[in-house]
């Protein structure tokens, strides 16, 4: 029982996890007497969906278990673990297949998009369900027997409600037809990606983690009169962690490259009310303002799009990928704005704000169980800070 420290030894240990989870959700489906083409489709939807992103999510009730149990955990205890990492990120799958869809996104994951594979379409709807469905029955499988299985189940539903309440607001908010940047504002932003990333990404792997080490709803620590609520205080630093991540999802559409992010920006055809338009608008001159006024949301023309998606499909991409005319001039004001320094300032002002609210945590004495810890949070938050990916 070592405490597995490399990075890729974690990311690998993890991995093979999947692999036990693949075959018994395989398993269960060849006992429900599906034939060989629907097995081997299934297997595609889980393989081409669930393990290839940077699992951050998942691993991450891994890591969280481990610092507030203080200790290694045993062969048992990591799978069933795991178990609840892999239900985040088959989430995660879930809400990426049909994000795509909704944002016809061309790249994900370096890859194209699931439903743009060519047998596969709007099979994906379904496909997208069966991730969401598969949640469930490692849960049953897994966790059936325990007092907390209620909570397991109730988690998993009101993230996903919470997630989709988020899609919802980011859709209606970047109306197809309709371009009015006067719409927008950072207040509309942040509620937004509170509740379409903020929730599911962070708030979802804490409480997992605390719900398995049996952290109650409520506590007061030796020497203490007031009572802690450890869910909320998570929640109050994983909202805002959440939101910054997404802060940096925004940035990266517009200036990440495609080769080391996986995917193709398209938040600014796309019409999104993302954090780099609400910057470049409270800063725009009249001029500028009149550029993104023209040019932001605007489609590409159907040459342009047709260049997009084959350069997409070139694996050399060092380059931005092929930019609309439209795009180009939005991308162009965002430049002139200054909008990378001001992002850089943003990354180091609110990392500064995120340390000094970790801070504010009370452990209780040392090695005292079942209480929150710092390092849950730093660890998360070193995780992101910075990511070019
Ligand atoms: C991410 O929004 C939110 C969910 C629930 C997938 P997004 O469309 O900005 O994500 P991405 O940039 O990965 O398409
Ligand atoms: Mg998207
Ligand atoms: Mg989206
Ligand atoms: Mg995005």
């Amino acid at each position: 029982m070592i405490m597995t420290t490399d990075k890729a030894a974690r990311r690998a240990k993890f991995e093979s996890v999947w692999s036990i989870i693949h075959d018994e959700l395989l398993a269960h489906f060849k006992a429900c007497g599906m034939p060989t083409e629907a097995q081997e489709w299934y297997s595609k939807n889980l393989q081409y969906n669930v393990p290839g992103g940077k699992l951050n999510r998942g691993m991450s009730v891994v890591d969280t278990v481990e610092i507030l149990k203080g200790r290694p955990l045993t062969d048992e205890e990591y799978l069933q673990v795991a178990v609840l990492g892999w239900g985040v990120e088959l989430l995660q799958a879930f809400f990426l297949v049909t994000d795509d869809l909704m944002d016809s996104s061309i790249t994900r994951r370096g890859q194209p998009c699931y439903y743009r594979v060519p047998e596969i379409g709007l099979v994906a709807v379904n496909d997208a369900f069966m991730l969401e469905g598969a949640i469930y029955h490692l849960l049953k499988l897994h966790f059936k027997k325990e007092p907390y299985y209620v909570d397991l189940l109730e988690l998993f539903h009101e993230t996903s409600y919470q997630t989709e309440i988020g899609q919802l607001i980011d859709l209606i908010t970047a109306p197809e037809d309709v371009v009015d940047l006067s719409r927008f504002s950072l207040q509309k932003h942040s509620m937004i990606v509170v509740y379409k990333t903020a929730f599911y990404s962070f708030y979802l792997p804490v409480a997992l983690a605390m719900l398995f080490c049996r952290i109650p709803t409520s506590y007061t620590l030796p020497g203490s009169t007031s009572p802690v609520a450890p869910y909320e205080v998570a929640k109050a630093i994983l909202v805002p962690l959440g939101e910054y991540f997404q802060v940096q999802d925004d940035f990266l559409d517009f200036a990440g490259l495609p080769a080391q992010i996986g995917k193709v920006g398209t938040d600014i055809v796309d019409n999104k009310c993302s954090w780099c338009i609400n910057t470049a608008l409270s800063l725009a001159g009249p001029e500028q303002r009149k550029t993104l006024d023209e040019n932001y949301g605007v489609k590409p023309t159907q040459e342009e799009r047709e260049i997009a998606k084959k350069m997409a499909e070139g694996k050399n991409g060092e380059e931005q990928g092929y930019l609309g005319e439209a795009e180009k001039r939005v991308k162009a004001v965002y430049e002139e704005i200054g909008l990378r320094k001001i992002y850089a300032e943003y990354e180091e002002n609110i990392y500064k704000e995120l340390m000094r609210l970790i801070d504010q945590i009370d452990e209780g004495s040392p090695g005292q169980e079942s209480v929150l810890k710092k390092e849950v949070f730093i660890s998360f938050l070193d995780k992101i800070h910075r990511r070019k990916k």
